[in-house]
């Protein structure tokens, strides 16, 4: 049986794959089938007009969007459905994802995007978001969410245990 996938990843370049390269690696570790597609709201606006439209009927439960400079796809996308859209600014020349960061957060009110940070942090924080969105109706995926948590935690006890180890003789423990 062929998959169906339940979120579909927009880049408005295929410059902008690098980000989202952490929100795949997400949904192979959670099992969560997906799309990805190259579209812009400046140089392809009716493909991404046609599939925001259409996404909903084609099965799409949360849409992510990563573009960069007048990042517009996010905000387009929105426009043409109301499945929800997460937005990823995409760093570039000359304002370093400040640009994309206001393009995509800054949506009228009536049209949401959910606007994670820039970067790298940003594509994989997309993917989790688009999960939990998804583990409402997933009592699995919510399971698997929590577990991800739960070994997050742990590596960051372990790290402290490193870090005390390390430390220099006028370190006071804590
Ligand atoms: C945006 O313009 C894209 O999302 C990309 O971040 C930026 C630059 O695009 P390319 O010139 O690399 O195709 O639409």
């Amino acid at each position: 049986m062929e998959k169906q996938a339940k979120i579909a990843v927009l880049m408005g370049s295929k410059s902008d794959l690098p980000i989202l390269q952490g929100a795949f690696q997400v949904f192979e570790e959670f099992g969560i089938a997906y799309t990805a597609r190259v579209m812009s709201a400046h140089r392809t606006p009716e493909i991404a007009a046609q599939f925001a439209a259409q996404a909903a009927a084609n099965g799409i439960q949360v849409i992510i969007c990563a573009a960069g400079m007048a990042a517009h796809l996010a905000g387009v996308i929105a426009a043409h459905t109301t499945l929800p859209v997460i937005g990823i600014p995409v760093a570039s020349e000359p304002f370093n994802g400040l640009d994309a960061l206001l393009a995509t957060v800054q949506m009228p009110p009536g049209i949401p995007v959910a606007t994670v940070t820039a970067g790298k942090a940003g594509g994989k924080n997309a993917a989790l978001y688009a999960a939990a969105i998804l583990a409402l109706g997933d009592a699995e995926l919510a399971g698997k969410l929590k577990e991800f948590r739960r070994q997050q935690t742990a590596k960051i006890a372990e790290m402290d245990a490193a870090l005390q180890q390390e430390l220099t003789p006028m370190a006071v423990k804590a």
